[in-house]
C-alpha cells in the first residue's frame, strides 16, 4: 500500500522476511512495517541501516501504539494511516526536512490506491484485498478499534471490484476485520460486492472475516457463496457467556453461545466452511474450562480451528489491565516482543500457573490437530457444506497446525491420501 501511494519516480524494492532471508541492500529511504511480535526484528534491521546514514521510517499498528518506543529506531515514525501523510513525508525527504513524527488520519478510503501487487513475492498462496477498516466494537484483546477508529470505512464497491480484477491469483483473503459490517446499510453493501463479482465474472474462491451475525442473513450468505466465499474466520472466543462478558465480546452475547449451531449450521447450508478462533488463558479459565473448550471445537460445527493464548498487545485494554497488576510475564521491551506472538504464555494466569497454562495448551493443541481429528473435521465439513472447496479450505488451514503442533515429530497431513476414492467432483 505504502508502494501504491508513492510517485512513480521512485524505484521500489520489496523484501518480505516471511519468505525472503533479509539482504542488506543500499537505498536512499527505507521503510519497515511491522507486527507487534516482529517489531525487535524490525528495529535491528532499522539500526544495521542508519549505522550506515540511510533514513529509516517506521510505520504500522506497532509503532503506532509504542511511538515513544520505536521513535529511538528511527529517523521518522508514521502514527496511524498513511494515505495522509506519506507524500508529504516523501517530500520533507527530498527537501532534507524529515520531521521526527507524522500523525495520519483515517483515511476516506475514495482514493483508488491500489497495493503495487508486481512488488510481491511470488508464493502468496493468496491475495489479500481491503474493502473497509474501522470496528465500533471494543473487544478487550483487540487494538483495532484503537487504531483503524470505531467508525467503519468503506470503499467504494466500484473501487474494489476494478481492483479484484487486476488480481491474478485465484485466491482471495479479503482481510477486512468484519466484511458484513454493523448495519443493514453496510450488510445491503456487502451483498453489492458480491453481486458485482459474481456480474463482472470475477470468478475466485475467497475467505473472509465477519461476526457471527453473519449468520442471520441467508441474502448474505446465499451472494457469499455464489461469488466463490469458501470460508469465514469468526471470532467465536468462548462457548462461556460469563467469558463473553469477560472479553467484551458483546456480538457473540447478542446471537448467544446457545446458538452457536444453528448459525454454523445456516453457513454450512450454502456451502460454506467456518474457521473459528477460539481464545484460551482468559482470567476465570481453569485446566478443565480449557479442556472444555478442546472439546467444544472438536464437537462443534467449527471446520477448522484455531486456538491462541490470550496475549496482551500494546493499545489493548487487556494489556492496560495486566500491567496495572503486575502480570505481564515479560517486560524487557522491545526484545521481549518476540514472545507476544500469541502461542506462548506472556501473563500470569489467575486460576493455575503459567507453566500449567503452557502446559495445558501445549495438550489443546494436540488434541485439536490430531491426525484422526483433522481427518474427521474434513469428512464432517463435506458432509455438511456438501463442497469440496469450502472443505479443503478447512482441512488446509487444519492441516498448517497440526504441522506447527507435531513439527517434524509426525509427517505433514497429505490431502491426497485424505481424499482417497471420495469423488469430490460430487460436492462442488
Ligand atoms: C491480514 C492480516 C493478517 C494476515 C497477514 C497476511 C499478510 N501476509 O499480509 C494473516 C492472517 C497471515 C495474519 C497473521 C497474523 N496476525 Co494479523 N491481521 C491482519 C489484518 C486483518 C489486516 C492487516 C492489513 O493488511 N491491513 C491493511 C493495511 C493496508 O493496513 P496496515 O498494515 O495497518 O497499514 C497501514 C498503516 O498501518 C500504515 N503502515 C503500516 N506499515 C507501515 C510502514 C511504513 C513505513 C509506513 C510509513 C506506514 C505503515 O500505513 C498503512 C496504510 O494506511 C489485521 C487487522 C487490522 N485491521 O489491521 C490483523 C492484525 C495485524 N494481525 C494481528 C496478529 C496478532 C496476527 C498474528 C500474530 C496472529 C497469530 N495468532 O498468529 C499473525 C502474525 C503473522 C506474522 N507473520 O507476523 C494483530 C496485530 C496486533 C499487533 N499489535 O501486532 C492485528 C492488528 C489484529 C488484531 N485484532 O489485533 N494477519
Ligand atoms: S476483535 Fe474484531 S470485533 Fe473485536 S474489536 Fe477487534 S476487530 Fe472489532
Amino acid at each position: 500500500m505504502i508502494a501504491g501511494l508513492t510517485p512513480s519516480d521512485w524505484d521500489i524494492q520489496l523484501l518480505d522476511e516471511n519468505f525472503e532471508k533479509f539482504q542488506y541492500t543500499e537505498a536512499d529511504l527505507v521503510g519497515i512495517t511491522a507486527l507487534t511480535s516482529a517489531s525487535y526484528r524490525a528495529y535491528e534491521i532499522a539500526s544495521l541501516y542508519r549505522k550506515n546514514n540511510i533514513p529509516v521510517v517506521l510505520g504500522g499498528i506497532h509503532i503506532s501504539m509504542m511511538p515513544d518506543e520505536a521513535e529511538g529506531y528511527a529517523n521518522s515514525i508514521v502514527i496511524g494511516e498513511a494515505e495522509s501523510v506519506w507524500n508529504t513525508l516523501l517530500n520533507d525527504f527530498d527537501k532534507g526536512t524529515l520531521k521526527k513524527r507524522y500523525y495520519g488520519e483515517l483515511s476516506s478510503l475514495t482514493d483508488r490506491i491500489f497495493p503495487r501487487r508486481d512488488l510481491f513475492h511470488s508464493n502468496y498462496t493468496y491475495a489479500n484485498i481491503q474493502t473497509t477498516r474501522g470496528c465500533p466494537l471494543s473487544c478487550d484483546f483487540c487494538s483495532v478499534h484503537n487504531f483503524n477508529g470505531s467508525k467503519y470505512r468503506e470503499r467504494p464497491v466500484k473501487d474494489v471490484l476494478d481492483e479484484m480484477e487486476t488480481i491474478e491469483n485465484e485466491r482471495l483473503f479479503i482481510i477486512d476485520d468484519n466484511l458484513i459490517g454493523y448495519t443493514k446499510k453496510s450488510t445491503d453493501r456487502a451483498i453489492d460486492l458480491f453481486k458485482g463479482m459474481i456480474s463482472r465474472g470475477i470468478k475466485k474462491d475467497w475467505y473472509c472475516q465477519a461476526s457471527l451475525n453473519i449468520a442471520d442473513n441467508e441474502e448474505v450468505l446465499e451472494y457469499a457463496a455464489k461469488s466463490g466465499c469458501r470460508m469465514i474466520l469468526i471470532g467465536i472466543e468462548s462457548e462461556k457467556v460469563d467469558q463473553l462478558h469477560e472479553t467484551n465480546k458483546k456480538i457473540n452475547l447478542r446471537i448467544g453461545v446457545n446458538h452457536y449451531e444453528e448459525a454454523f449450521q445456516r453457513i454450512h447450508k450454502h456451502g460454506i466452511s467456518v474457521l473459528g478462533a477460539l481464545v484460551f488463558g482468559l482470567d476465570s479459565d481453569s485446566i478443565e474450562d480449557i479442556k472444555n473448550r478442546t472439546r467444544f471445537a472438536i464437537d462443534s460445527g467449527i471446520d477448522a480451528m484455531q486456538a491462541t493464548i490470550v496475549t496482551p498487545l500494546p493499545g489493548t485494554a487487556l494489556f492496560k489491565r495486566l500491567e496495572s497488576e503486575n502480570r505481564l510475564l515479560y517486560t524487557n521491551f522491545p526484545r521481549d516482543w518476540e514472545r507476544y506472538h500469541f502461542h506462548e504464555v506472556s501473563h500470569q494466569p489467575i486460576k493455575m500457573t503459567s507453566d500449567e497454562l503452557s502446559a495445558a495448551m501445549d495438550e489443546c493443541w494436540r488434541t485439536l490437530w490430531d491426525e484422526k481429528t483433522v481427518y474427521r473435521k474434513m469428512l464432517k465439513t463435506l458432509k455438511q457444506t456438501k463442497n469440496a472447496k469450502a472443505a479443503t479450505w478447512a482441512f488446509t488451514s487444519n492441516t498448517e497446525r497440526h504441522n506447527l503442533a507435531f513439527g517434524r515429530e509426525k509427517p505433514a497431513l497429505d490431502i491426497e491420501k485424505m481424499l482417497g476414492n471420495i469423488k469430490l467432483s460430487n460436492y462442488e
